[in-house]
C-alpha cells in the first residue's frame, strides 16, 4: 500500500498517469459507440442514450484524460526535476489531489447509469440540464463529478504555482525555469481563476434543480444565459488548460532535439502568458446565437481574432528552432511535427468560426466539432503521444521499439485525419452535433470517419503492445548503449536525469 499514501512526486505522477490512460481507453470506448452509431443512417440507440455517451465521451476526456495526464502525470514528475526541488511544495495535498480523481470519476459513471443519464454534453446547459429537462438524479450526479474533479484540481493548481515560487534551487531564475515549467504555472492560473466560476455556475444549478432557486429559470426572474456566460467565462480558459501543458511539451522536446534553446525563448513565455490573459476575454464567441447586439459581437470576434496572434508567434519560434537543425528524427519528434501541422489546421478553422456572422450558420453543426477534435485529437493528444514517448526512458528506465512507435504515429495520424477531416463537409453542408441520425446526404462521409476511428482503435491496439514489449523486453537505458535510440536518449538527457533512472539489472 505503499503507493497509496506516497506523498513523493514521482509516485504520485506515476499514479496520474496510470489513470488517465486508463481513463483514456473507457473515454475512446464511448468515441467508438459514437461513431458506430453515425457509422450507419438508422438507429441503435434513442437520442437521450446517445448524447450520454457524448457527454461522458467528453467529460472522460476533459477532465479525466488530458488534464491528470499532462499536468497531473507530467507536471508532478517533471517539475520538481526541472527546478532542482526535493519534491512538491505540499506532498500530501498532493496526494489528496490525487485521490480526489477516482472518486469523481464513480460520480461521473453513476451520472450515466441512474435514470435515463445525463445528456446535456459536457456544457451542461439548462433548461436541459434543469430539473423538467433531467428529472432524475443522474445531472446531480455529474455535478457532483466536476465539484470532486473541480477540487483537486485547484488544490494542484496552488500546489504547482507555490512550488514554482518558492522552490528553485539557487540561481533558477524564472528566465532559467524552461518553457514546460512555465507552461504548467500559466496552465495552473488559469484552473485557479476560472474553476471557482464552474463551481459556482454548478451550484447555482444544483439549488436550482433541488431547492427551488431560479437563477437560470425564466418564471422565477432568472435567466438562461447567464449559465451560459458563466460556463464559458470557465470552459474557453479550459481549452487553453488542455492545450498549453502541451505547447510546453513540445517547447521541450524540440529544444533537446535540436540540442539549442528554443528560438524566441522569451518571446514564446510572453506568448504563453498572453494567451492565458486573451482566454478569459472572450468567452462569448461561444454563444454569438443567444441574440446578443451586434457591438457585442463584433467584440468578441476581434478579441478572439487577437489570439492567433501570440499562438503564431509559437508555432513559427518552434519552426524556427527546427529550422537548420539537422539531427535525426525520434519517435517523439514525429509527434512533434504531426501536432505543430495539425494544430495549426485545427487553429485556423477557430479563427473562421471566431466570425459571428460566419459562426451564425457554423454553430452547433459538425464544423466546430471537426475544429476541437483538430486541436484536441491531434493537438492535446499528439503532445501527449510525444511525451509519453520522450519521457518513458525517465519514468521507466527503459526503452521503446522505434519502428514499432514510429509505425504507431503513422496509424494514428491517417486514422485522426480520416476521423476528422470529412467532418469539416458535414457542418459545411449543415449536419448538426447531437444527434444520433442524420439524412442519407450525410452518409458518405459518416462512414468514412467512422472508418477512420475504427483505424485509431488499432491504433490504440499497437500503442498496448509496444508498452508490453518494452516492459518484456527490458531494454535498460543504460545498459543496452549498442541501440542507437536509447544512445539518443542518454546524450539528450541532462545528467540530472541519470541519476533518476533506476537501472533493471534483467536487461537481455
Ligand atoms: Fe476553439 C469552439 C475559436 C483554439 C477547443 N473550441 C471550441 C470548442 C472546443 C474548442 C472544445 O470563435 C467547442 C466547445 C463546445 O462544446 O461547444 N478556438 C477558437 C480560436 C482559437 C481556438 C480563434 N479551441 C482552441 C483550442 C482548443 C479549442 C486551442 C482546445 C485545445 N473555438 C472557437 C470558436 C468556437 C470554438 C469561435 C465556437 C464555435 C461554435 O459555434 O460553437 C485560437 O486559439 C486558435 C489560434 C491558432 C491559430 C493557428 C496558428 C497561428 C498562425 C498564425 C497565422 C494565422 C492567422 C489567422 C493570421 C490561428 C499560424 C489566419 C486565418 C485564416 C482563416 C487563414
Ligand atoms: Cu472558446
Amino acid at each position: 500500500m505503499r503507493w497509496f499514501y506516497s506523498t513523493n512526486h514521482k509516485d504520485i505522477g506515476t499514479l496520474y498517469i496510470l489513470f488517465a490512460v486508463w481513463c483514456g481507453m473507457v473515454g475512446t470506448a464511448l468515441s467508438l459507440l459514437i461513431r458506430l452509431e453515425l457509422g450507419t443512417s438508422g438507429v441503435l440507440m434513442d437520442d437521450q442514450f446517445y448524447n450520454v455517451i457524448v457527454t461522458a465521451h467528453a467529460f472522460v476526456m476533459i477532465f479525466f484524460m488530458v488534464m491528470p495526464l499532462m499536468i497531473g502525470g507530467f507536471g508532478n514528475w517533471m517539475l520538481p526535476l526541472l527546478l532542482g526541488a526535493p519534491d512538491m511544495s505540499f506532498p500530501r495535498m498532493n496526494n489528496m489531489s490525487f485521490w480526489l480523481l477516482p472518486p469523481a470519476f464513480i460520480f461521473l459513471i453513476s451520472s450515466s447509469m441512474v435514470e435515463g443519464g445525463a445528456g446535456t454534453g459536457w456544457t451542461v446547459y439548462p433548461p436541459l440540464s434543469g430539473n423538467t429537462g433531467h428529472s432524475g438524479a443522474s445531472v446531480d450526479f455529474a455535478i457532483f463529478s466536476l465539484h470532486l474533479a473541480g477540487m483537486s484540481s485547484i488544490l494542484g493548481a496552488i500546489n504547482f504555482i507555490t512550488t514554482i515560487y518558492n522552490m528553485r534551487a539557487p540561481g533558477m531564475t524564472m528566465e532559467r525555469i524552461g518553457l514546460f515549467v512555465w507552461s504548467i504555472l500559466v496552465t495552473v492560473f488559469l484552473l485557479l481563476l476560472s474553476l471557482p466560476v464552474l463551481a459556482g455556475a454548478i451550484t447555482m444549478l444544483l439549488t436550482d434543480r433541488n431547492f427551488n432557486t431560479s437563477f437560470f429559470d425564466p418564471a422565477g426572474g432568472g435567466d438562461p444565459i447567464l449559465y451560459q456566460h458563466l460556463f464559458w467565462f470557465f470552459g474557453h480558459p479550459e481549452v487553453y488548460i488542455l492545450i498549453l501543458p502541451g505547447f510546453g511539451i513540445v517547447s521541450h522536446i524540440l529544444g533537446n532535439f535540436t540540442v539549442k534553446q528554443p528560438f524566441g525563448n522569451l518571446g514564446m513565455i510572453y506568448a504563453m502568458i498572453s494567451i492565458g490573459v486573451l482566454g478569459f476575454i472572450v468567452w462569448a464567441h461561444h454563444m454569438f446565437t443567444v441574440g446578443m447586439d451586434v457591438d457585442t459581437r463584433a467584440y468578441f470576434t476581434a478579441a478572439t481574432m487577437v489570439i492567433a496572434i501570440p499562438t503564431g508567434i509559437k508555432v513559427f519560434s518552434w519552426l524556427m528552432t527546427i529550422y537548420g537543425s539537422n539531427n535525426k528524427i525520434t519517435p517523439p519528434v514525429y509527434w512533434v511535427l504531426g501536432f505543430i501541422f495539425l494544430f495549426t489546421l485545427g487553429g485556423l478553422t477557430g479563427i473562421v468560426l471566431s466570425n459571428s456572422s460566419l459562426d451564425i450558420m457554423l454553430h452547433d453543426t459538425y464544423y466546430v466539432v471537426a475544429h476541437f477534435h483538430y486541436v484536441l485529437s491531434m493537438g492535446a493528444v499528439f503532445a501527449i503521444f510525444a511525451g509519453l514517448l520522450y519521457w518513458f526512458p525517465v519514468i521507466t528506465g527503459l526503452t521503446l521499439h522505434k519502428r514499432l512507435c514510429i509505425s504507431h504515429f503513422w496509424i494514428m495520424f491517417l486514422a485522426v485525419n480520416t476521423t476528422f477531416f470529412p467532418q469539416h463537409f458535414l457542418g459545411l453542408a449543415g449536419m448538426p452535433r447531437r444527434y444520433s441520425d442524420y439524412p442519407d446526404a450525410y452518409y458518405m462521409w459518416n462512414q468514412i470517419s467512422s472508418y477512420g476511428s475504427l483505424m485509431s482503435i488499432c491504433g490504440v491496439m499497437l500503442f498496448i503492445f509496444i508498452l508490453w514489449e518494452a516492459f518484456i523486453s527490458q531494454r535498460s537505458i543504460l545498459f543496452s548503449m549498442s541501440s542507437s535510440y536509447s544512445r539518443e536518449w542518454s546524450m539528450l538527457l541532462p545528467p540530472a536525469f541519470h541519476m533518476n533512472v533506476e537501472p533493471s539489472f534483467t536487461c537481455k
